[in-house]
């Protein structure tokens, strides 16, 4: 095994909107050749690493021939001859080059699909499975998968303020079942759905996207569907809910508007009080962004009256960033963290961001992007960082479907020897 790199390239390909993004490939030394590809958010946060697009008359703007350029010509210069198994050292190199403190210089997108790249060759160079070259011998957990069956939001054009409606089947022995428990629950809800002549054309993420009239009833419709596949809600699954709320307040602050549930403007502390009642009445374990990325305070609050009930995530807040994470912890902003590679832009960041939860007893929720693509790092990701848990959209889409295979995949291969816990 020779694993240093021979040659690092890029390409420009689509994504599941049909924008484009980067893929890389790594060639080592010793013959190995991997591929990555980066996915693309929607609902982004302001402090987000930056993606580089051309901004030109191509694509409406969003080509990244600039980012692929700089993949085949800086990245590729600096990196030939390191070896792939020093992935610390290679990311902070990346940062290096590009010296800025977002990495707007040669762009996340560039940085990400190299970084996830190299990753890949280290492992199939030493022939170890990713998700074990990345988490040792015991990443043996699979997480729950938290299956987002109906959209609204920035995620599809129907009259939904919340983006995601999330089944989470922690009462299923394995994830085999986990799995068959919300794909079954997501095609009852279609039924359902189909029954009331509301539409069952699916949104970014794979989850249906009806009109409804309020978010209490996309919550009530989603319980039904629990109930008439058979399970027991807050027994076998619950709900989890991302109101990804910097798109209810314009000015991001504590200020909300939620437009299509007739609610008009609301304080922060009105939202608190509203999201308790549905936390009291609703079998909801788990709450990403209830509040908008300026609103710290309103966070706080949030947590302190409803965190020892509920997972609260901050995605938008933290942006995988442990600058923001950090001050989460020191101001009790929230219990968990949303980790999104390309928020941040390299894998040995974002693992230090899943450290950095670990260590304040905070949890961390794994994540794609509505931007995906038929790559599967994710799914051996969130099974090397052992956080009990992720989200990689509905039942539907390929996109998605191939995160849940590959980890149909991995709980197949661990022969008896896997975990599947909530907590
Ligand atoms: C989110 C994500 C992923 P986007 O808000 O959590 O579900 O959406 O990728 O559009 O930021
Ligand atoms: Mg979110």
């Amino acid at each position: 095994m020779n694993s240093k790199i021979k040659s690092i390239s890029a390409i420009e390909i689509l994504d599941s909107r049909g924008n484009p993004t980067v893929r890389s490939y790594v060639e080592l030394e010793d013959g190995t050749k991997s591929v990555a590809s980066v996915p693309s958010g929607a609902s982004t946060g302001q402090n987000e690493a930056i993606e580089l697009r051309d901004g030109d008359s191509r694509y409406g703007g969003k080509g990244v021939e600039k980012a692929v350029n700089n993949v085949n010509t800086i990245i590729s210069k600096a990196l030939i001859g390191a070896d792939a198994t020093e992935q610390k050292q290679i990311d902070y190199l990346m940062i290096e080059l590009d010296g800025t403190e977002n990495k707007s210089n040669l762009g996340a997108n560039a940085i990400l699909g190299v970084s996830m790249a190299v990753a890949k060759a280290a492992a199939i160079s030493s022939n170890i499975p990713l998700y074990k070259y990345l988490g040792g011998s015991n990443a043996v957990r699979i997480p729950v998968p938290c299956m987002n069956v109906l959209n609204g939001g920035e995620h599809a054009d129907n009259s939904v303020d919340f983006q995601e409606f999330m089944l989470v089947p922690h009462g299923a022995p394995n994830f085999k079942e986990g799995l068959r428990y919300v794909a079954e629950t997501f095609h009852v809800l279609k039924a359902i759905l189909k029954k009331r002549g509301m539409a069952t054309s699916v949104g970014d993420e794979g989850g249906f996207a009806p009109n409804l009239n309020s978010n209490e009833e996309a919550i009530e419709i989603i319980i039904e569907a629990i109930e008439k596949a058979n399970y027991k809600p807050g027994i076998d699954m619950s709900i989890a809910l991302d109101s990804a709320a910097n798109s209810l307040s314009p000015n991001l602050d504590g200020n909300y508007n939620l437009l299509w549930s007739g609610r008009g403007e609301l304080t922060s502390d009105e939202l608190i009080d509203l999201s308790g009642e549905w936390i009291e009445k609703y079998p909801i374990i788990l709450w990403e962004d209830p509040l908008a990325e300026n609103d710290w305070g309103g966070f706080s609050t949030f947590t302190k009256k409803y965190g020892d009930k509920i997972e609260v995530v901050g995605d938008d807040i933290f942006v995988t960033n442990r600058k923001y994470i950090s001050k989460g912890i020191e101001q009790q902003t929230a219990n968990s963290a949303l980790i999104k590679l390309n928020q941040i832009g390299t894998v040995t960041e974002s693992i230090e961001a899943v450290r950095m939860c670990r260590e304040a007893g905070w949890r961390y929720f794994l994540s794609h992007r509505s931007g995906e693509t038929e790559d599967t790092f994710l799914a051996d990701f969130a099974v090397a960082m052992d956080g009990g848990h992720l989200k990689t959209g509905s039942a539907s889409r390929s996109e998605r479907i191939a995160k849940y295979n590959r980890l149909l995949e991995i709980e197949h291969q661990l022969k008896g020897n896997s975990e599947y816990r909530w907590k």
